[in-house]
């Protein structure tokens, strides 16, 4: 059963942020009355609830097959001119789309302002790339010819979505593909078809051609026939490492068909690693926020903390206190932390696995009866190696790790084979330099919490299970969509029949 904690005294607890004259992490004055009105009623407000119907997969690819060639002569400034209108258009929009993100993603309200926001900041960020990046390079001799490379659309990509940031990794994902000059079939996760929708209406709005932009709403089947379809040029998937290994098997299986890029975010079995020098109220906040925020329900958030054994006693009595302090209910009302979980499967998979270790909770929070809530959980683990599967949901395990062992410790939680993110809470210099040179992630966070990595400053992504890279909002992504083509033009050869002339074009 649920054992109380003792609440430190200085703890800055999560729910502080909810003062007066505190903003919470999405920037929502909740202190500000009149705006707090305008967002709840927002986000209360019906929206279309017509279900979206499943698409019909060779069509849609057949459309974005043919409105390839047009797509890829448009000007880059051209496409990035469109995703900054449909930046423009999200934000005009911004109340509609996140009502749909509190209704169909059970989004809580501070997530769903920092789910719109990062969909706009995914377009603006690969509008700006693909101008900066996407033109032709000249490229230096020794060869005395003219060297030239292009960076060019690749044709028809698939773009395969997850239900937890069903706008902005939807749209990330899109925007980057149409950006460099492919069209997209999309298909969103089958539990936030209506939001998907909703942006894809936006982008043709802002310019986008329709048969450049098809969705394809559904479930599994609906993804198995896309990525099996060879007119497909490239698949970029974020979900679970088993979908991303089953896509990439589904590529390579006609012996027929071209070789394709599969770019795949997938999970992790996120480890924070605290030392004794660490400032125990801010590992508190931040254990907090990296994993329940969401529901535990983000690829960042924190699955396994690792507390210097010295130290351990009174951080997880810190942390079962603030546990206390969640808030846990109906996602739109602004002052709830943690909201219901995505669906009944989810629910029922993380309540089994509750059940199952049973004796060794340390903490769970009272949630409401009715809903899909899954109680916030604190796990005791004997040792580093008993976490092997992502749980997604706000379920957090606590180890220990003995004084002098940092090297050994991150190397235990490499060994899981995943890479995505890791967290280190230490004032010393030298345990900082060691996770940096050591830590086999994608995303390495010092001293903050896992979460909330910002578009273009905090390029995000794993490796190992975790993924392919490049990462996400960073300066590297929009390339794997490319091809590139360099052309050699022999320009020494004069007065031979190797020199380009004006020549009239009807001869070719
Ligand atoms: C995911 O959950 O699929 O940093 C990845 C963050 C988010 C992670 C998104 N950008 O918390």
């Amino acid at each position: 059963a649920a054992v109380g904690g003792a609440r430190h005294p200085s703890i800055p607890l999560p729910r502080d942020l909810f003062a007066p004259g505190h903003r919470n992490s999405a920037g929502l004055d909740l202190s500000d009355v009149a705006v707090l009105e305008r967002t709840v009623q927002a986000v209360s407000r019906p929206v279309a609830s017509a279900p979206v119907a499943e698409g019909n997969v060779a069509e849609a690819v057949t459309r974005a097959h043919a409105a390839f060639p047009d797509w890829q002569v448009t000007p880059v400034d051209e496409r990035a001119a469109c995703l900054e209108r449909l930046a423009d258009l999200l934000e005009e929009h911004r109340d509609e789309l996140m009502a749909i993100c509190v209704q169909e993603a059970r989004k809580t309200i501070a997530d769903a302002i920092g789910e719109v926001r990062e969909a706009a900041d995914f377009c603006r960020y690969y509008a700006g790339e693909a101008r900066a990046r996407l033109r032709p390079v000249e490229l230096p001799g020794p060869t005395g010819e003219r060297n030239t490379l292009h960076i060019e659309g690749r044709g028809v990509w698939a773009t395969v979505a997850p239900w937890n940031f069903p706008l902005a990794i939807f749209l990330g994902q899109t925007a980057a593909a149409l950006v460099a000059g492919n069209t997209v079939v999309a298909k969103p996760a089958p539990q936030t078809p209506r939001i998907a929708a909703r942006a894809v209406e936006l982008a043709h709005r802002a310019g986008i051609p329709a048969d450049a932009l098809v969705l394809v709403p559904g479930g599994p089947e609906v993804g198995a026939a896309l990525t099996a379809d060879a007119r497909v040029m490239g698949v970029a998937f974020t979900g679970s490492t088993a979908t991303a290994k089953r896509i990439a098997r589904t590529l390579v299986e006609d012996d027929d068909r071209p070789i394709v890029p599969l770019i795949a975010e997938t999970g992790g079995i996120n480890a924070m690693i605290v030392d004794s020098t660490a400032l125990p109220e801010q590992v508190v906040a931040d254990v907090i926020a990296s994993s329940f925020r969401s529901a535990g329900q983000r690829c960042s958030a924190l699955r396994l903390l690792l507390v210097q054994e010295d130290v351990a006693d009174t951080v997880i009595e810190m942390l079962r206190g603030a546990m206390d302090t969640l808030r846990i209910g109906d996602p739109g009302n602004p002052a709830t932390d943690v909201g219901p979980v995505i669906d009944r499967a989810a629910y029922d998979r993380l309540m089994g696995y509750r059940e199952t270790v049973r004796d060794r909770w340390l903490k769970t929070v009272e949630v409401p009866a009715d809903g899909l809530f899954v109680p916030p959980t604190l796990i005791r683990l004997g040792a580093i190696e008993e976490l092997n599967q992502e749980w997604f949901g706000p379920i957090l395990h606590v180890a220990t790790w003995e004084a002098g062992k940092l090297s050994e410790t991150i190397a235990r939680v490499n060994a899981k084979g995943y890479g995505l993110t890791m967290g280190l809470h230490s004032r010393i210099a030298r345990a900082a330099e060691v996770a940096e040179a050591e830590a086999a992630v994608g995303n390495l966070y010092i001293n903050r919490s896992m979460i909330g990595a910002v578009v273009g400053s905090q390029p995000f992504g794993g490796e190992g299970l975790s993924g392919t890279g490049p990462k996400a909002g960073g300066p590297h992504y929009l390339y794997r969509f490319c091809a590139e083509r360099a052309v050699s033009v022999d320009t020494t050869s004069a007065g031979g029949n190797a020199t380009l002339l004006s020549l009239d074009e009807g001869g070719i």
